[in-house]
């Protein structure tokens, strides 16, 4: 019940809004008052993680009052607002990132110095906030960040999973995962709102409301509460701050007293457990669907709690339903949240009374869509029979919109059969299963690829049928994007500071276009020294790293070369390490010598594999298993190390990223949607080894074809490639021949393990086509070499490069969203 206002709320509000002192004083008193009053310490207690802690809380009071304000402006102008839906958000940590967006960085450093912390130190405290796996989830992540920046209102939702992505441990060279306990220490940068709560019905039947035509009630037992948490999300350099809501399931009240009473400890606690698991985990699968029983009622918790949200919110405006498309655009995240279409008709039709046509108005005017892969085995399909058992209301709705969308398919292509079973949303299989994605471009008034070659794929591919029949401009490109600020003001100081320099100061940050001044310094020799020493320093920072998580001590002066990614056979690290081998075995024919006049070189692999994926986690088996045994020669020495940095994070992305010569993105053309790791190493400074696939294309054309290296098979060559070794063996080009003797001559130890990933290639009809990129592979390797060691044209290309990515800077792409889908308007908060 909220009270009505008097003048005492006019003092209170201008009392909150006055920003909290940005003195010295100020913040230690704060960090003092955390330190004693929230966490317990005496001043002989304080230790680094506590002092973090302190200095985090203090962080969120600061972000908490913005955020109070930036919702209560928005609210009182009636902003329209964008909502990510997304079931990941890779953020990482937030303490350094709010540091710099609230320029508090150095103050923090000097009050932590008085009671004897170094800033370094205290950042690495925090545990990283890993709700994703990799590209898709940590996209979003850069997405928030740019609203926030960009001051568009805004906010993701998600979940809130007790245990984020694994960690992953390297025994014995294999991969082991353990659970990613995140929640274990207090997270401070998370706000919990047991206010704001709903209710999520699963199972159950339907009832048919008396006197009405078609109008159902669904009734279930089985109820769960939503409860939500706020993470703020900091603006750079505005009081904007952003939100992500994420949702937990709610225990408390499932505890069975008279269960317990009677005894019956287990069964007392049983609904809980039930309840429970609905947030535990994120499913650590990317550009894969498992078709799980427990994810599928994950996404509904997700999307439920989101739709009446989203629709609360909107009612308290007073405004007719009608009007929710004016004031709410709903960005699907892939298809993980396409229940969010079938969820808000069921409250559009069933909670509110609307008729149909006019919810599915409402409905198709507010969501949009992304597609983020073309990979089969990702594309999210959901038994009808499971469906219908766990969300029968749901189910229903589903058949109503594919009988009216088939309907008028009919109508237009009258007598076309094939047609209306191709673009069925209900697959005609055997259970029939309903097709996510294809509900998801049925519901939404837009759908998106994430880079050119993957929309112009899309519309050939999956929604070739759709094109015809919904018209072409439903279809569009959004080029993904990176934020500045984490991807390189946050993570490499160095380069940011040349940067600020010749910009002239720090508006770069917010405005990536800014950095195009650094062409006018190409051939500046005093600057191009200091580009070098920055990327250097970047490079001993991270052998340090190397050598703290790994034991092995790599030279900096090395060409560092590295593939930093999720582990999947379309993205071929297969290929790197068999080029590797192929590396060893040329080095070790050599005399002394002529191995003396090689480039040294290091070969950096990072990433993790879906723990069901037995094939990438050989993978990684063989790269330590090589790793092993060239690192050990002592013929080889610094001419070739081979690392495996073990679980790979967006904080281990930080270290790394900054710190490359060279990296790998080599998907086999055609199969990786975008790559962002790609845009990350590039605005650092690092030259691309790529195919011709995703985002390399775009970042080729706007950094020059000088400035990338390409190589291997365009994606329309695919498919006559793949139809060819289906019925024939590839005949492996002599190095790649070379490379499969050696692992089964045993050098790399037992051979057995890995002859099925050498059959993938030479039996298993070599789907992602290594046998054939192989040599224009190692002769890519080879310009790269020379290149790199005419140090001169090197730093050419490195500073070209960092001065030509604009484009990809994920608030260039934020904007394309909000003009051209989301029609919502920047509105910087003002009291
Ligand atoms: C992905 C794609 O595989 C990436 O190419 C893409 O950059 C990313 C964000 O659009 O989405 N799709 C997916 O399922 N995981 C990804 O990382």
């Amino acid at each position: 019940q909220a009270k009505t206002p008097t003048r005492e709320d006019t003092e209170f509000r201008a009392y909150s809004h006055s920003e909290i002192a940005r003195d010295a004083a100020t913040i230690k008193n704060s960090v003092v008052m955390h330190l004693t009053a929230t966490f317990l310490r005496t001043p002989a207690s304080i230790d680094s993680t506590h002092a973090y802690l302190a200095s985090a809380f203090s962080v969120r009071d600061r972000l908490l009052q913005r955020w109070n304000l930036t919702n209560e402006f928005h609210d009182r102008i009636g902003a329209k607002r964008v909502y990510y839906m997304s079931l990941e958000f890779l953020v990482g940590r937030t303490f350094d990132n709010a540091l710099l967006a609230l320029q508090l960085r150095d103050e923090y450093a000097g009050v932590l110095g008085d009671v004897g912390f170094r800033l370094e130190d205290v950042i690495d405290e925090e545990r990283d906030a890993a709700l994703g796996n990799g590209g898709l989830g940590r996209l979003a992540a850069c997405y928030v960040d740019s609203l926030a920046c960009m001051n568009y209102p805004g906010w993701g939702y998600g979940l809130r999973y007790r245990y984020g992505m694994f960690q992953q441990q390297i025994i014995n060279g294999y991969q082991v995962e353990a659970p990613d306990c995140w929640l274990d220490t207090p997270n401070p940068w998370e706000f919990p709102r047991p206010d704001v709560t709903y209710p999520v019905k699963f199972y159950g039947r339907l009832e048919h409301v008396p006197g009405s035509a078609h109008r159902y009630r669904w009734v279930s037992d089985v109820v769960y509460d939503a409860m939500a948490f706020d993470m703020p999300v900091p603006g750079y350099g505005t009081t904007n701050v952003g939100n992500i809501r994420l949702w937990s399931c709610k225990t408390n009240g499932l505890f069975d007293l008279n269960k317990f009473n009677a005894g019956d400890y287990a069964g007392a606690t049983g609904g809980q457990v039930a309840a429970q698991i609905l947030t535990d985990v994120l499913y650590p699968n990317d550009n894969t669907n498992e078709g799980k029983e427990l994810r599928l009622r994950q996404e509904y918790l997700f999307c439920s709690a989101t739709l009446q949200d989203i629709v609360a919110r909107f009612k308290r405006t007073g405004r007719p339903l009608s009007e929710l498309p004016d004031m709410a655009a709903i960005q699907l995240n892939d298809t993980h949240p396409t229940l969010g279409i079938p969820e808000l008709m069921r409250i559009l039709l069933d909670d509110e009374g609307l008729e149909w046509d006019e919810a599915w108005d409402i409905t198709t005017r507010t969501f949009a869509f992304t597609n983020h892969t073309v990979l089969p085995e990702a594309m999210e399909k959901w038994p009808v029979p499971m469906m219908d058992r766990i969300l029968p209301r749901h189910m229903g709705i589903i058949y109503d919109i594919n009988l009216f969308f088939l309907q008028r398919v009919e109508k237009q292509f009258p007598d076309d059969r094939g047609l209306l079973r191709d673009i069925s949303i209900i697959e005609e299989s055997s259970p029939q299963q309903v097709r996510m994605a294809f509900l998801a471009c049925v519901g939404s008034h837009r759908v998106n690829g994430v880079a050119a070659i993957h929309s112009d794929i899309i519309k050939q591919s999956i929604f070739k049928d759709f094109v015809r029949v919904m018209g072409e401009d439903k279809f569009v490109n959004k080029t993904n994007g990176v934020a500045p600020r984490r991807w390189m003001n946050e993570c490499n100081p160095a380069m940011s500071e040349l940067i600020t320099e010749v910009v002239g100061d720090r508006s770069w940050i917010n405005d990536l276009s800014k950095v195009r001044a650094l062409e006018a310094r190409v051939d500046d020799e005093a600057f191009r020294r200091r580009w070098w020493a920055a990327k250097q320093a970047n490079k001993r920072r991270l052998a340090d790293y190397i050598l703290a998580t790994t034991g092995i001590r790599v030279s900096p002066d090395a060409l560092f070369d590295v593939q930093a990614k999720r582990i999947h056979e379309y993205k071929r690290q297969l290929m790197n390490i068999l080029s590797v081998i192929y590396r060893y075995h040329r080095l070790k024919e050599m005399a002394p010598a002529e191995r003396a006049r090689e480039l040294p070189r290091v070969v950096v692999f990072a990433g993790k594999a879906a723990a069901g994926y037995w094939v990438a986690k050989q993978v990684i088996k063989l790269i330590n298993a090589v790793a092993e045994v060239v690192n050990a020669d002592d013929e080889i020495g610094d001419v070739l190390k081979v690392v495996f940095v073990p679980d790979y994070s967006v904080t281990a992305a930080e270290h790394i990223v900054p710190a490359s010569d060279i990296s790998q993105h080599i998907s086999t053309a055609g199969t990786e949607a975008s790559g962002t790791s790609n845009m990350k190493f590039v605005l650092n400074g690092g030259i691309i080894l790529g195919t011709v696939d995703g985002a390399n294309i775009e970042i080729g054309e706007e950094v020059g074809e000088e400035q990338i290296f390409f190589f291997g098979c365009l994606a329309h060559e695919v498919a006559d490639f793949r139809h060819y070794l289906r019925f024939h063996q590839p005949k492996p080009d002599p190095a790649l021949q070379t490379a499969f003797d050696m692992i089964q001559r045993g050098t790399f130890g037992d051979a057995h393990i890995f002859q099925p990933l050498i059959d993938s290639i030479l039996r298993g009809g070599d789907v992602y086509l290594l046998s054939v990129d192989f040599p224009s592979y190692i002769e890519a390797h080879k310009a790269v070499e020379e290149a790199y060691r005419h140090r001169d044209d090197w730093v050419t290309k490195s500073i070209l490069s960092v001065a030509r990515m604009a484009k990809f800077s994920s608030d260039r792409a934020i904007q394309e969203y909000a003009e051209e889908i989301w029609n919502i308007e920047p509105v910087p908060v003002v009291e």
